[in-house]
């Protein structure tokens, strides 16, 4: 598979090197608008060609995919180049700015026959595939209820400044995975209500929401998330999951332990994630995961089912669009009538 990377800022980083794990595989250029920026990636990752132009990018490479890593403004321009060009996408949550953004990338992949998929990594971190697997063997029963919780006090805006700008923030950032969570562990939903607030003065968007999500298949599933917490201990960038079934409880807690508990007691184990020597350890359960999520994109682009199609994510924007809706009218909003 030939691989350009389109932008190479903080995530490129990450992404570059995970891909570079992986059998065939080839990056062979790298696209930012800032030439200096790309030509650092490309020296730093060994990538040949550099280009601070998309057309020409898309013009000269041969290329079975663009990896987009820009901020969300810029996906749905550069989907539309690729896909127009015949070029398969993958492209970085959150998919797009807006729901009808969103709907118009997959349109235009859809139109042009071309893949498209939504670098989705949170549901492939080592402790929430454990999870779910956990879920899955019927252990604690039918759940009926769960809380997903990401907390955290993480000076976020160090690495990421850009995002101290976003109108929508933690819906569009965090709330993206963490619903995308949601979905992976217990399906869709049928309707949800959200709040949302601003507690840090120094950022245009919120910052805390909470979502109360009842599934379709009746769990009752909280969302919460913020970036304003001050815990005794920080979690970040953990997503920390209690589950409750008929027979018993699993919850996945700080430093990834998962607990299972039944009549019978509790048992303990710890599911770490694989430390490549590449990744940022502050980041750790994240970046590692970026390697899987890669895995199952490839398979796809080779023609296997995958997960984090663009059709698939749509769910998890539809969520996110829909949370807002919630909170700027405090009505419980039913996801089969949202569009
Ligand atoms: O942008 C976010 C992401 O995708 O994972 C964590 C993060 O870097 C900050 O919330």
């Amino acid at each position: 598979m030939r691989i350009a990377i389109v932008g190479t800022g903080f995530w490129a980083r990450y992404q570059i090197p995970a891909w570079q794990e992986l059998e065939g595989v080839e990056i062979v250029a790298a696209y930012n608008r800032t030439r200096s920026k790309a030509e650092e990636i490309a020296q730093r990752f060994s990538i040949p060609n550099v280009y601070d132009n998309i057309e020409s990018l898309l013009l000269k490479e041969e290329l079975d995919c663009i990896d987009i890593i820009t901020d969300v403004d810029t996906h749905p321009v550069f989907t539309k180049m690729a896909a127009e060009r015949g070029v398969n996408v993958i492209c970085q949550k959150p998919m797009a700015a807006s729901f009808a953004l969103a709907q118009e990338m997959i349109h235009v992949c859809r139109k042009q026959g071309v893949k498209f998929f939504v670098h989705e990594n949170f549901r492939w971190q080592a402790p929430i595939r454990a999870l779910k697997k956990a879920i899955n063997s019927g252990v604690i029963g039918e759940p009926f209820k769960a809380g997903v919780s990401f907390c955290s006090g993480f000076p976020v805006f160090d690495n990421q400044p850009f995002l101290a700008e976003l109108e929508q923030f933690i819906l569009t950032d965090i709330g993206s995975h963490v619903l995308d969570v949601c979905r992976f562990l217990f399906g869709e939903a049928d309707n949800l209500r959200c709040m949302t607030r601003r507690v840090n003065p120094a950022i245009k968007g919120e910052d805390v929401a909470n979502v109360l999500m009842e599934m379709q298949s009746g769990l009752h599933c909280f969302a919460e998330m913020s970036y304003a917490s001050i815990l005794e201990k920080e979690s970040f960038p953990q997503t920390l999951v209690l589950v409750e079934g008929t027979k018993g409880s699993l919850h996945l807690t700080n430093d990834f332990v998962l607990k299972t508990t039944t009549r019978q007691g509790t048992l303990s184990e710890i599911i770490k994630p694989v430390l490549y020597d590449w990744l940022d350890p502050a980041y750790a359960v994240v970046h590692s995961s970026i390697v899987d999520c890669n895995r199952d994109i490839l398979r796809g682009l080779q023609g296997e089912a995958a997960e984090t199609t663009g059709d698939d994510n749509f769910e998890t924007v539809k969520l996110v669009f829909a949370a807002y809706e919630s909170a700027r009218t405090g009505k419980v909003i039913h996801l089969k009538n949202f569009s």
